[in-house]
């Protein structure tokens, strides 16, 4: 089998974002757009004949058909084997983890994460680097230039492979293995937990549900949960993956998995509850009668991460997102490790990781994960918070609320103003920009802006600088807000607004979040004119 090249047009819009190119399914069915933006990763990637390269997708609607088109196009591109796991499957987190213990030169994930799915629905192409990482800026940029410029793409005719037999076969010169898509990945949590600890929680009677969404995390949850540490069957809940994820939105939060969240407001509610997202590295955590927002879950994990065996000689220090409350950086202060803040996006924790600053990091936006791999990692998370409980005997909720006895209450919500028309998103931005100068000391309702400015960071490993990546308010009264428009949206612009203040009054930590943030809520719609610039009163999705 030669490698066949094939003439194409480049499209002008296949700009990776906050994480790889993410689209509707039909932009991405026109015709060789598939092809062009794989042969523009794989133009960008030095040295990669003979070298190993992992595949795998969330299972969504295009999945299986696109993994046979970049696996034509590997073969056609020099590549020596393909680890793609079985069904065109793989987690983001589990793909991170394959990508490391193989030593592949990279990866390519298949998902628009927990955007749905579908024929009408969201698909996304991720490349991965060597460090089992989405690829740094200066990749992403190189390949959406490649992308622009592409005049033609290599691979090899073939008919499409069997995905559903483990084992190895050949596309030209190029081995392909079909490898199981968990046990890679069982084999890592197995050292950074204590099973045998949980495996002893459950047998004695402790009850939790966790909800895989109809998406990637089913078939995990289920071998580790339910197989190996010995949760009762049933625990795992919609755990067979889904095209259209079951005509759900996969998304971790109480709006998209309020089934859960209802359970575990419920009389009945289990001991825990977890969820998970499409491609299974955002998790949910839920402690009965007690939502706990990703923000503090980060904090709490960092307080507690020493009793599971992988964490147990301490850390190393923590990060978060920009937009992520200051929460963990609490609780690095006490342990006296660094706390890092960057820019959305999971790609700037990689050379933190890599350079060993941090071990733990996390985002509002439900993403959890530490220097195991390096992606964000849902069922990593839920297996730390297990561990947690186990060593501690406490219940998830007494947990926390120690812990904000302890360190204070960072009251988070986000505001999310979705498919707003991309010129009003901008226009606002740019208004709230032009202000921020003279923001300082002035009064919106009973707060005083202490500072205000936009983000930029400069990545203390690599010296990279990243601007104008969220504007910041702060009040003098223990609050801030952030606005930033997102980058995974797949229609008009999604206006974030990300609201927090802080308590440590112990007869003010328990106090419903809306009433602790209505005086941040409202400072930040008069001051960014939300209603007058977008048209809308109230936020698409509350979180
Ligand atoms: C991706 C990124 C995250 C980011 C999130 C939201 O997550 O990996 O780092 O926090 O998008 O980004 P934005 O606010 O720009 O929409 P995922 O789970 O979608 O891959």
């Amino acid at each position: 089998m030669t490698p066949t090249t094939i003439p194409t047009t480049p499209y002008s819009d296949q700009k990776p974002g906050t994480s790889g190119l993410r689209k509707k399914v039909p932009v991405f069915r026109q015709r060789h757009y598939v092809e062009n933006f794989v042969q523009a990763i794989f133009d960008s990637i030095a040295d990669k004949a003979g070298k190993t390269l992992v595949l795998g997708g969330d299972g969504r609607f295009l999945n299986r058909e696109v993994v046979q088109i970049i696996l034509r196009l590997a073969a056609g591109n020099g590549f020596g084997r393909v680890l793609v796991g079985r069904g065109g499957l793989l987690s983001t987190p589990a793909a991170s983890c394959v990508i490391r213990k193989h030593k592949a030169i990279g990866g390519i994930i298949l998902s628009a994460s927990h955007n749905p799915g579908g024929p009408e629905g969201d698909f996304g192409i991720k490349f991965n680097a060597a460090n089992g990482g989405p690829a740094p800026e200066s990749l992403t940029d190189a390949i959406f230039a490649r992308a622009k410029a592409i005049s033609a793409f290599t691979l090899v005719e073939a008919r499409d492979l069997d995905l559903d037999r483990l084992g190895e076969t050949s596309l030209g010169a190029m081995a392909v293995e079909v490898i199981d898509p968990v046990a890679d990945y069982a084999e890592l949590m197995r050292e950074l937990i204590d099973f045998e600890a949980v495996s002893k929680m459950f047998a004695s009677g402790f009850r939790m549900r966790f909800d895989a969404m109809s998406a990637v995390t089913g078939p995990y949850a289920t071998a580790i949960l339910e197989g190996m540490l010995g949760a009762p069957q049933g625990t795992v809940v919609n755990a067979t993956p889904k095209e259209d994820f079951g005509g759900h939105h996969p998304d971790p939060n109480p709006v998209h998995c309020h089934d859960l969240y209802d359970l575990m407001q419920g009389p009945d509610a289990p001991d825990f509850g977890a969820a998970s997202d499409g491609d299974g590295d955002r998790n949910m955590i839920v402690a009965p009668g007690l939502f706990v927002t990703p923000s503090d879950s980060l904090a709490l994990l960092t307080a507690h991460a020493h009793r599971a065996p992988g964490y147990a000689s301490g850390l190393k220090g923590v990060a978060r997102s920009m937009p992520t409350s200051r929460a963990a950086d609490r609780v690095a202060a006490s342990l006296g490790i660094g706390a890092y803040e960057t820019p959305t996006g999971w790609k700037f924790f990689g050379n933190l990781l890599d350079a060993g600053l941090i071990t733990l990091c996390g985002e509002e936006s439900a993403g959890t994960g530490s220097n195991h791999v390096r992606e964000k990692d849902g069922l990593w998370a839920v297996l730390l918070w297990l561990n947690i409980l186990a060593a501690t005997g406490e219940r998830a909720d007494a947990l926390v609320r120690a812990h904000w006895a302890r360190f204070g209450r960072d009251y988070y919500a986000r505001h999310d103003y979705e498919e707003v028309d991309s010129d009003a998103a901008n226009g606002l931005m740019q208004a709230l920009r032009e202000k921020l100068p003279g923001l300082p000391g002035t009064r919106l309702g009973d707060l005083t802006v202490s500072t205000a400015d936009e983000f930029a960071y400069k990545d203390p490993v690599d010296g990279s600088l990243t601007e104008r990546q969220g504007i910041r308010v702060s009040f003098a009264e223990d609050a801030r807000v952030v606005f930033r428009l997102s980058g995974t949206g797949t229609a008009g612009a999604t206006l974030r607004v990300y609201l927090e203040r802080y308590e440590n009054d112990p007869a003010r930590l328990d106090l419903p979040v809306a009433e602790v943030l209505a005086p941040v809520v409202a400072a930040a719609r008069s001051l960014a004119e939300i209603e007058p610039r977008t048209g809308r009163a109230e936020p698409s999705v509350v979180t």
